[in-house]
């Protein structure tokens, strides 16, 4: 039977005051997962309100023991994980190991922000001054807008909400209309882990004006979305003329270079994982492969094996290598940019069709693809597609590659196979994107380390490691004077120690 989702406001589980729903449904086999209530924009009034209410006790809870619910929280990650997993597989179809690994990452995620409770260490410095103190510290922004997508619906949710917490904001998350499950799942946990009421508040829906309206309320401070290119640019957009604080994680074109002394067999074991993995939805899939001519042959004819050997089915079935696209609408998406390669001029050398027999026609399946004879001028080489599509480009020398893989407007992730060690320096130092990797694919990022891209990509902003919580609070500088005198910084300098020389 399926179940019923509801939004949670002000620590209650409760029906949209509008009183529609919409389907959440298995992309794999288009089964009925649950009903889902859809929130009107008094609903969202009512959880930034909450928030809101909250925030000022929530700020003085000293952040060590917002610390210690977050421990808790990851405790239940833990002993759910397969159950989580499960859920997220026939939510939004990535095959199981897969999942498991969104569902470890967000406990990762949830744990090391839990270690923040007891750091989120400012500066104290000499000041210029004698008698005087100088130090910074952390202030939190007030109630912040978690929006988050569906590609990784456990583990983007927990980059965005456990900073937001541990820093002292109270959190409205809105995440993807077609991962609901998994959102309601994750604010369970922070309930059971002893969250008080208010804290965190979830409101379920499409984005469209529900989105615009968390946006531009005025009680929202901060909002942190991760999606396309285009929405993070309306987002700021709209957030900008209000002047709110907006972090965005968006679109990318990761690729892999593949140099003429590389390893071959290790590159296509690369590339096929970082293209294919979640179906080529993830913001850092390899949707480009860079090869030198000298191995291209070799390798387009391994990669072609290899796509063409991969099975589709449901991400629960232990044979599949491959799962469904979310929707429709990204399967259609998918398609059409196989058209698009073919009027360019490249060749459809692996893939290129919706499977429409048997159990895959029930679900929303794209072969994985690989497109040749791609220059990098082509839209295949520079749109993000999303899908399981990637397109394999020629070069001649180091230079080359670097400049092709700049060409783009996009600068999330990257990878270089070499055994040469001057150009991995070479690259590692003139890539744009902000995530580099040698010998290894464009996907793997560890949530220790700041996550998140240059160009079109972001606004500057980091997701987790340290860099997380510069997004979720502000700097506050403070002074203090214990000399019982008027001191004028810069101008009552000691000119001189006062010492003997
Ligand atoms: C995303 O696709 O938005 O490095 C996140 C990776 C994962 C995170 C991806 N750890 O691919």
């Amino acid at each position: 039977m399926a179940t019923h989702l509801q939004n949670y406001i002000d620590g209650k589980w409760l029906d949209s005051s509008g009183g529609e729903t919409f389907d959440d449904t298995d992309p794999a086999s288009g089964e009925l997962i649950a009903t889902v209530t859809k929130s009107t924009t008094a609903d969202v009034d009512r959880a930034v309100e909450a928030a809101h209410r909250a925030f000022d006790a929530w700020r003085l809870v000293p952040a060590p023991k917002r610390g210690e619910i977050m421990y808790r929280a990851g405790e239940l990650m833990l002993a759910r994980k397969d159950d989580l997993a499960r859920e997220m597989t026939r939510e939004m179809g990535k095959v199981l190991a897969e999942a498991r690994g969104d569902v470890q990452e967000g406990i990762d995620m949830t744990y090391y922000i839990a270690g923040e409770g007891r750091r989120q260490f400012g500066d104290v410095v000499p000041a210029e001054l004698p008698n005087k103190w100088a130090m910074s510290m952390r202030h939190p922004h007030g109630v912040v807008a978690a929006i988050t997508p569906w590609n990784f619906p456990l583990a983007i949710p927990t980059w965005k909400i456990m900073p937001a917490l541990i820093c002292g904001n109270t959190v409205v998350f809105k995440p993807a209309s077609y991962t609901p499950l998994l959102a309601v799942r994750l604010v369970e946990i922070l309930e059971e882990a002893g969250l008080p009421k208010g804290v965190l508040n979830l409101v379920l829906g499409p984005g469209g004006d529900l989105g615009d309206h968390l946006v531009t309320h005025p009680g929202v401070d901060l909002i942190s979305f991760t999606g396309s290119s285009d929405t993070g640019a309306h987002i700021s957009e709209l957030a900008g003329r209000l002047l709110k604080r907006v972090s965005c994680e968006l679109g990318g074109k990761n690729a892999i270079v593949v140099m003429d002394d590389a390893s071959v067999d290790l590159a296509v074991d690369g590339i096929v994982w970082s293209a294919f993995g979640t179906s080529g939805q993830r913001c850092t899939a390899a949707s480009r492969v860079i090869a030198d001519r000298a191995v291209a042959t070799d390798l387009i004819g391994k990669v072609v094996g290899r796509a063409k050997k991969m099975r589709m089915g449901h991400g629960l079935e232990a044979t599949t290598d491959l799962g469904p696209v979310v929707s429709k609408a990204a399967q259609e998406k998918v398609a059409s940019y196989i058209g698009v390669a073919e009027r360019e001029g490249a060749t459809v050398a692996a893939g290129g069709h919706i499977p429409t027999t048997g159990a895959l026609a029930k679900g929303f399946f794209h072969e994985p693809t690989v497109l040749t004879d791609v220059k990098p001028n082509m839209r295949v080489a520079q749109e993000e597609i999303f899908g399981p599509v990637t397109a394999i480009i020629e070069s001649s020398n180091i230079d080359e590659a670097i400049k092709i893989l700049n060409s783009t407007k996009y600068g999330l992730s990257c990878s270089i196979y070499t055994q040469n060690i001057n150009n991995a320096f070479r690259f590692m130092r003139d890539a744009e994107c902000g995530l580099v990797y040698v010998n290894a694919g464009t996907i793997g990022a560890e949530i220790q380390l700041p996550f998140g891209g240059m160009k079109s990509t972001g606004n500057g902003h980091r997701e987790a490691g340290r860099a997380a919580l510069d997004v979720y609070s502000e700097w506050k500088s403070i002074y203090v004077d214990y000399s019982g005198r008027l001191q004028r910084a810069q101008m009552d300098v000691v000119e001189k120690t006062g010492m003997a020389p």
